[in-house]
């Protein structure tokens, strides 16, 4: 029983590599400390040449190449399956964005958390909406980049119930480190009673759906907590100091405001913040759809 199916291989792989390595740590250090006793000018004051020899040389050739050899089987051994997905597997798609992850089942729910069944192949298949990030599983021994533009995938299966750390390994933006979630392994029935309660995205009101489309809440938190930027919550009706051309004045947060914030960010910056940390969602946010996200945060109260 392991997290993944990749765990034995990876980590013997692992262990050849570093096995290897330990062993020229210490013999190449005990050499040189011997050489320099052994071959001290005192005690060898004549250099001596070793010119032609075909055996020094066949040796220092061979050998290397037998372990080179070797650490690229055991390596190749470990990374072969990951690329060979079996047909059965499960298809979740994975959006990474600044910066969360998003796992979409099928029928188009999403979740924040990856949760799979046990003993079941799982083919995730990797998107991202922005920057290149990067999905890490250590438990199940799995990385794969997640590429704008370019269609990646990676499977596993695992045989331990549990929780696992997600993480994104690319450096991707201001709050890359917290561009983590879970990966959660649990029974077929349990696997299928989550999957069924799974709301469906039309459940949360459109304005959210928006919002967390293009990723608004990485920055801008729903409960109060200050994230890179000022958080929703409460912030519909609020008076804010802002910087406008360089004078700070004071301005009531509205519809007006609220658009500018979206299709012109850097115009009115509150004081407190930086400019330049948000970029224009003009031609990405519609008019329209601004109206429903508008709506939604009059509601967060
Ligand atoms: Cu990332």
């Amino acid at each position: 029983m392991s997290a993944s199916n990749y765990v034995e291989g990876v980590d013997l792989a692992f262990k050849v590599i570093f096995g290897i390595s330990l062993f020229f740590l210490v013999g190449i250090t005990t050499v040189m400390l011997w050489f320099i006793y052994r071959y001290n000018r005192k005690r060898h004051p004549v250099a001596v040449q070793i010119k032609e020899s075909n055996m020094l040389e066949f040796t220092w050739i061979v050998i290397p190449l037998i372990l080179a050899l070797l650490m690229f089987y055991y390596g190749y051994v470990a990374f072969n399956p990951m690329r060979n997905v079996p047909k059965d597997a499960i298809p979740i798609k994975v959006i990474g964005k600044m910066w969360v992850w998003n796992f979409e089942y099928e029928g188009g729910k999403q979740s924040p958390v990856l949760v799979v069944p046990v003993n079941k192949p799982i083919r995730l298949n990797l998107y991202s909406e922005d920057v290149i990030h990067s999905l890490y599983i250590p438990a199940f021994r799995v990385k794969e980049d997640v590429v704008p533009g370019k269609k990646n995938y990676m499977w596993f299966m695992s045989s331990q119930l549990g929780e696992y750390d997600v993480l994104c390994t690319v450096f991707c933006g201001v709050r890359h480190s917290y561009m983590e979630t879970k990966a959660r392994v649990v029974s077929d029935a349990e696997y299928a009673a989550w999957l069924k309660a799974l709301p469906d995205k039309t459940n949360e009101p459109e304005g959210l759906s928006i919002l967390r489309k293009n990723a608004c809440t990485g920055c801008h938190s729903l409960d109060g907590s200050k994230l890179v930027s000022a958080s929703f919550k409460g912030l519909y009706g609020k008076s804010e100091k802002v910087i406008t051309n360089g004078k700070e004045r004071t301005v009531t947060v509205d519809d007006e405001y609220l658009r500018f914030s979206v299709y012109e960010p850097d115009r009115d910056v509150v004081v407190g913040f930086q400019k330049g940390i948000m970029k224009t969602y003009k031609g990405i946010i519609s008019d329209a759809e601004m109206t429903k996200v508008i709506e939604y945060l009059k509601t967060l109260k």
